[in-house]
């Protein structure tokens, strides 16, 4: 993971600063590429402690085409709750305190950040307990799963674009149209997020699978660590299911940024040295990967330098 530290070090010296939709302020390069060998172990960083469990909980909700974050709640998993509660407190239902502009605020207003929390819980028990409150407020429209599973075409049918790819890997390995794309300009104002990773493109040599993801914005200290380790997690899902072995998995990003109050959580992350990679398991042999569940993917041999907290920019 020295490349992830090594790209920290460039924008810290090199980044200009830019302001963003968020009002956060960031210092951004444009144009950036890593690559992974994932047979050299699991991409998951050491430098600071990186919950697993979210990254695959999350990545089987997109494998899965779910787009409610209901699902997600119900694992504990929270990392979409902000854009959910965002589409209740700008809705005509909603009716307590002012929460506009919650995700810049929460971070900067003690006694707002409380009431925040309090409309927090009250969003997340309503969506895990009104049925028909969730199906309006935690649906975040057609993102991810909607696109990789059921592309909407114009004659009224979908295209499942994840079980095409498997197909096309299995029958004609050599293709160089082994892509799936979530970008859909029809339908991005229906969606509570564009989607950032925009495709992802998979190739085969040596018996090998490499996969490249592009992804148009990066959120270098929080997200980048979750999009690394999802990508490579799916790489292995594939491969496993076109009976392959891993071989790289190559990151390009557009917009690759470091947010103005991450920095001194980045210099404190640039003093720790890198680990071991740690190993994936999946525990079961016959689930095919639209079967698969949390508890049969696990991560071995982890042991990484403390969590460090930082403010997710919404
Ligand atoms: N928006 C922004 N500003 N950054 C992102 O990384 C991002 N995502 C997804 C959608 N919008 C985004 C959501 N992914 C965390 C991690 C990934 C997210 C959102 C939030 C996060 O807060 N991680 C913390 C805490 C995790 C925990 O609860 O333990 C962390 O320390 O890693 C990029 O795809």
């Amino acid at each position: 993971m020295e490349q992830y530290l090594d790209l920290c070090k460039h924008i810290l010296h090199n980044g200009a600063s830019k302001e963003d939709r968020t009002g956060t302020g960031t210092l951004s390069v444009f144009g950036h590429q890593m690559r992974f060998d994932l047979a050299e172990g699991f991409p998951l960083m050491t430098t600071k402690k990186t919950a697993f469990r979210l990254i695959a909980s999350e990545l089987l909700w997109f494998i899965k085409g779910d787009t409610n974050v209901k699902s997600l709640i119900k694992e504990n998993n929270h990392i979409w709750d902000e854009w959910a509660f965002a589409q209740w407190v700008e809705s005509a239902e909603y009716s307590g305190p002012d929460m506009a502009d919650f995700g810049r605020k929460a971070n900067t207003d003690e006694e707002f950040a409380a009431l925040y929390k309090e409309q927090m819980l009250i969003f997340q028990d309503k969506i895990l307990n009104e049925t028909g409150f969730a199906e309006t407020y935690g649906d975040l429209g057609p993102v991810y799963g909607k696109q990789w599973r059921s592309w909407a075409k114009t004659d009224g049918d979908t295209i499942d674009q994840l079980k095409n790819v498997i197909d096309s890997i299995k029958k004609n390995p050599d293709s160089r149209r082994h892509i799936v794309t979530a970008w859909n300009p029809e339908f991005i104002e229906d969606m509570a997020l564009p989607p950032c990773h925009i495709m992802f493109q998979f190739y085969v040599a040596d018996g090998k699978l490499s996969c490249q993801l592009y992804q148009r914005s990066a959120d270098v200290f929080l997200g980048m660590p979750f999009n690394i380790a999802s990508y490579a997690l799916l790489t292995h899902l594939i491969a496993r299911e076109c009976s392959l072995a891993v071989g790289d998995f190559v990151y390009t990003t557009g917009d690759t940024h470091l947010y103005s109050n991450h920095l001194e959580q980045v210099n404190e992350q640039l003093t720790r040295s890198p680990k071991a990679l740690p190993t994936l398991v999946i525990t079961e042999d016959e689930k095919s990967i639209f079967e698969l569940e949390v508890e049969d993917i696990a991560i071995e041999g982890y042991d990484p330098h403390p969590r460090i907290k930082a403010p997710v920019a919404v």
